[in-house]
């Protein structure tokens, strides 16, 4: 195969199994709950929507604020509530998921210095190509 047309497949192979770039993904009503003192784990909560044309995963989240954050699911089997550690979230073409109460869900542990109402904490949004996006949440009572 000559060189420029090897070339010319390879972009387009790039363009056209790109991944989802960060402009894709929309994330909206980020907060995390105020718990009462002494609370050892915080839950916080937020909506993901994919506008790629690619399905994206979303692999974890970090925030300066946290020793670390999981993402878990509740789930109620037999009337008992449980939850469930989820190693990513899929979101599929124009699909939106939401981290809200009684559903998924963010945990971490409570910081030394406590979150109050009012309080903006920064969360990175970690995605499996590589990609990144930074959102800031607001404490705040439910
Ligand atoms: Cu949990």
């Amino acid at each position: 195969m000559k060189q420029p047309l090897r070339h010319f497949l390879l972009l387009l192979c790039l363009a056209l199994a790109g991944p989802v770039a960060a402009a894709d993904i929309e994330i909206h009503d980020a907060w995390i709950r105020e718990a009462p003192p002494g609370a050892p784990m915080l839950a916080g909560y937020l909506c993901v929507l994919n506008r790629g044309q690619t399905p994206a995963t979303l692999t974890g989240v970090t925030s300066p604020r946290f020793a670390h954050v999981m993402m878990h699911r509740t789930e109620t089997r037999d009337g008992v509530a449980r939850m469930r550690h989820l190693a990513e979230v899929t979101l599929d073409p124009g699909r939106q998921e939401c981290f809200a109460p009684g559903g998924m869900h963010l945990m971490m542990p409570a910081p030394e210095q406590p979150l109050r109402a009012g309080d903006q904490v920064e969360l990175t949004l970690h995605f499996a190509d590589g990609d990144s996006r930074r959102v800031v949440a607001a404490v705040r009572t439910p």
